[in-house]
């Protein structure tokens, strides 16, 4: 039998109050940016925490929350990531990408040469879940993996532009070296590798807008 308890943590505003939260909320949002030049500073382990514990409240299918989060601060763990992405990514770049691909990423300015992935203090590698193994090896079916893990990641990313922290979200492609590097299971799947830190002090981002409403959404 499910069991039920009253919603006590929700809040309601006025219409004024709602109006300026909103507008609170996006104005914060809309200031974050990719940022692919990270400064070294460190960043103290429990922010990051938190910020996980914000992504861990992510509505997940079946509530089974099927992600795993890997935090990599180690500098020696760091420059291996480094290398096995940028061998993925000079494939990718001088080989495997078709032109109109390179030609979509042209206004981001990216190369195969990935330095944050050893400048940055922290690399947070997501996986993904199709199924949990029990310990005797049985596996439990997760549903809706890779949009429950999207969604979480949102938040993190949310969560940590919010403390003050830069990130950015990384793609080499395929990432089976992370399974291999970090140890991890073959029921986690590479997401995405987040990189986080503070953003170098000269740091330039590319000068790209986003949609405007009107090209995003219909009412109806
Ligand atoms: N994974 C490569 C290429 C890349 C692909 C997309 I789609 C981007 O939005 C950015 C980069 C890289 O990380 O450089």
């Amino acid at each position: 039998m499910p069991t039920f308890t009253p919603l006590d943590a929700y809040c309601q505003y006025s219409t004024e109050e709602m109006s300026a939260r909103a507008t609170a909320f996006y104005e914060e949002i809309r200031r974050r940016r990719t940022v692919r030049e990270f400064s070294g500073r460190a960043v103290q382990r429990e922010i990051i925490e938190t910020c996980l514990r914000a992504a861990g409240t992510a509505p997940s299918g079946a509530n089974l929350q099927p992600w795993q989060f890997v935090v990599v601060g180690d500098a020696a763990v760091k420059r291996q990531i480094r290398e096995a992405a940028e061998a993925e990514e000079r494939e990718f770049y001088e080989h495997r990408a078709p032109p109109e691909w390179l030609a979509a990423l042209e206004p981001l300015g990216t190369g195969w040469q990935k330095p944050f992935l050893e400048t940055a203090p922290y690399l947070i590698a997501i996986f993904f879940k199709n199924y949990d193994l029990l310990p005797d090896g049985r596996k439990v079916k997760n549903y809706y993996a890779m949009e429950s893990v999207g969604i979480a990641t949102g938040f993190l990313i949310a969560a940590l532009h919010h403390a003050g922290l830069a990130t950015l979200t990384h793609t080499p492609s395929p990432m089976a070296f992370l399974n291999n590097i970090l140890s991890r299971p073959k029921n986690e799947r590479p997401f995405l590798l987040l990189v986080v830190g503070y953003p170098a002090e000269d740091a330039l981002v590319p000068d790209i807008t986003k949609k405007p409403l009107e090209e995003i959404a219909v009412f109806i």
